[in-house]
């Protein structure tokens, strides 16, 4: 409660709020001035939260510093050069090709915000608009989202591999008027013209009936094969190169002060029906949820460390790991745009000598893949400026575990497996480093105030001690998702209603006799597939769009860098022969590109004359699983409730077909 009080004594009566950057020490959050009484509960205790998880209660609710304002923006930037800061480097950029490389201090960071807000008001942005933001990993990406804070609009960031279509549902979805996006951008050897998905996308929302009003365009990229401006296609009256609007903005933007209830963001996530959810976040309780995980996962010392997380802001990750943890608490951090075996394995070992990176916090499928491509390319960096090495995304496993801790960290560097979700916005279960004691593979203890929970999947009880179950969480914590955009039943139905009385996390997990955590993987239809989650039900969709297909079933599969792949069965409509003649296999895989993106390809596909249904028509995926994972008909289990137990004996005989 610090920043309440600081803020509290800093402000004078009468003082003007929002029109000028501070003098005083600035508010964290500003408490209310009425508050609420109860007979049970004090006003402190009431301002900090008031929830409830219980759908039998009533609606499920959560608030945290009721009545407190306060503007991430300005606590990520002012707060640091009003205390002296503003030399200090905010952002280490590396670019996507080796030897591009920025400085952003947090001076320039603090007027590229204010110029970029600036635009965002000129075009009639006002609080709580959605903003939907299309771009690589560049610090105009941080900064445009820091922007969107700033002057009280909802980002909504949406991945930069995400295609034309899933970018145009999330665009129409969210109603964005503004759009921010990048020209093109190199990924690896790539070139990938971002403009041209945003036209093709705005077109579709178009025909859909939601037109957006303007387009503002960075030109970043540059090198063979990008496109030069005069090349990037204009629309007259809605498209705006950045390098024209941007520079001419006033340098300075007050903050517009926000409520600790208000929306900060929105993101969406897969789930287990086709259509992506939009989890919304909070401003006070995220800020706070954010700053602390932070400073306390990974042991953030701002004046000496060089922290380095490897997620893309187009995921929670990036959200609260590079954009607002770390400036939160004025940590000089790597942006990295690339990919971390580009040009070769060695790039990241390069970049951490070169920077002197002190925490590096990366996914299991990165690790992987750098393990796979040899010891040597590690071993022969230096690495002695690591601390700490942070994995999430997946069960990072005992043996991908050892190698990062061993080879990686040379057994010198605590190892934070964090788990979390996008839901929970920050850190749930994670080690502290140097406190904690570790176990390869568990995500251990969870954090300050997590309430975790095993329950019975089937009848709901509560597990106590050692065990196996479904994990939920009792109780709220600051940095919860508050909603899902327009979707109220949706929100109740998918986290509250299956366990009256907790948050479903959507995962299973062990509990050890020492109390630490086992994370095992989805319990849901979510593909975890290199750390991203992909609903079955979306893939499937995706796979019925193309014309020979009837019905899909998708699962997934064990995948030694992914974690896992996705794995379609495929009905072809009447009349095939299976397999069928062809290129079908590609043209499917190709329609699940168009309408989702490159990350939801399937790694394979099953022709299926049938699938294994129960009589009342569900299709029994652990069947398929077993047949995705090489499983003979042995291995089946019962199969006495199919409709057509035959079913099983043709499905094996047309693997790998
Ligand atoms: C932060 C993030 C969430 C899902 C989650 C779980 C898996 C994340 C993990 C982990 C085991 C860890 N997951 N971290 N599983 N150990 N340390 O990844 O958010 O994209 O929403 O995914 O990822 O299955 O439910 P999100």
């Amino acid at each position: 409660m610090r920043g309440r009080e600081r803020g509290r004594g800093a402000r004078r009566a009468g003082e003007k709020r929002g029109c000028e950057r501070h003098a005083a020490a600035p508010p964290l959050a500003r408490p209310s001035p009425t508050l609420p009484s109860s007979p049970s509960l004090s006003p402190l205790a009431l301002f900090l939260l008031s929830s409830n998880f219980d759908v039998r209660a009533g609606p499920i609710t959560s608030s945290w510093f009721t009545g407190a304002t306060t503007n991430l923006a300005f606590n990520c930037l002012d707060r640091h050069v009003d205390a002296g800061h503003g030399d200090r480097t905010a952002f280490l950029w590396e670019g996507n090709d080796e030897g591009e490389a920025r400085a952003v201090s947090y001076t320039d960071l603090l007027s590229l915000v204010c110029r970029i807000s600036n635009w965002l008001l000129s075009q009639g942005v006002k609080p709580g608009d959605d903003v939907t933001l299309y771009m690589p990993m560049v610090p105009e990406l941080p900064a445009a989202m820091l922007a969107c804070a700033r002057v009280g609009a909802v980002h909504s960031v949406v991945f930069a591999g995400f295609s034309a279509a899933a970018l145009a549902a999330r665009i129409h979805d969210s109603a964005s008027a503004v759009v921010i996006t990048t020209a093109a951008v190199k990924r690896g050897p790539k070139v990938i013209k971002l403009k041209a998905i945003v036209d093709e996308a705005l077109d579709n929302a178009d025909k859909e009936g939601h037109a957006v009003a303007s387009v503002l365009v960075s030109s970043h990229a540059s090198g063979p094969g990008v496109p030069a401006r005069a090349d990037t296609p204009m629309k007259a009256g809605r498209d705006v190169w950045w390098d024209d609007v941007i520079p001419p903005q006033a340098a300075t933007c007050p903050p517009v002060w926000r409520g600790s209830e208000d929306p900060l963001f929105k993101l969406y996530t897969s789930g287990s029906t086709g259509k992506p959810k939009g989890v919304v976040h909070s401003t006070g309780g995220y800020m706070v949820g954010a700053a602390a995980t932070t400073k306390f996962v990974f042991d953030a010392r701002p004046a000496t460390d060089v922290y380095w997380c490897t997620a893309d802001c187009g995921w929670i990750t990036g959200h609260t790991y590079v954009t607002y943890g770390p400036l939160l608490n004025g940590m000089t951090q790597v942006l990295f745009e690339g990919v971390p075996t580009h040009p070769d394995p060695g790039r990241v070992w390069r970049i951490v000598d070169k920077l002197k990176v002190t925490q590096l916090y990366t996914a299991p499928t990165a690790i992987r893949a750098l393990e796979a491509a040899g010891d040597a390319w590690v071993t022969s960096s230096d690495r002695s400026s690591l601390r700490i090495l942070g994995s999430v995304g997946e069960p990072i496993g005992p043996q991908a575990w050892h190698w990062y801790s061993d080879v990686c960290g040379g057994g010198r560097c605590p190892v934070v497996d964090t788990w979390w979700q996008t839901e929970t916005g920050a850190h749930m279960i994670t080690p502290l480093p140097g406190a904690t004691p570790l176990k390869p593979g568990s995500a251990s203890l969870p954090f300050f105030g997590v309430d975790p929970v095993l329950l019975d999947p089937t009848t709901g009880a509560v597990i106590e001690g050692p065990g196996e179950g479904v994990l939920a969480i009792r109780g709220s914590w600051p940095s919860a998702l508050r909603a899902l955009a327009g979707d109220p039943e949706r929100f109740e139905a998918t986290y509250f209603a299956p366990y009256p009385g907790f948050y479903f996390t959507g995962d299973g997990a062990r509990r050890d006799a020492d109390g630490y955590y086992w994370l095992i993987g989805r319990v849901d239809d979510v593909i975890n597939v290199s750390g991203h989650r992909i609903g079955t039900a979306e893939v499937e969709a995706a796979l019925t769009i193309h014309a020979a297909c009837a019905e899909a079933a998708v699962v997934p599969v064990d995948h030694p860098i992914k974690g896992q792949g996705i794995y379609a069965f495929v009905t072809l409509m009447e009349g095939q022969t299976y397999p069928p003649a062809g290129d079908l296999k590609k043209e499917l895989v190709a329609a699940v590109r168009s309408a989702i993106g490159p990350i939801a390809a399937p790694d394979a596909i099953h022709w299926a004359p049938g699938l294994p249904k129960t009589r009342s028509g569900k299709i029994m995926r652990r069947i398929l699983r077993k047949i995705a994972g090489g499983g003979g008909l042995a291995d089946m289990g019962d199969t006495s409730t199919l409709a057509d137990p035959g079913v099983v004996d043709v499905l094996l005989g047309l693997k790998g077909k």
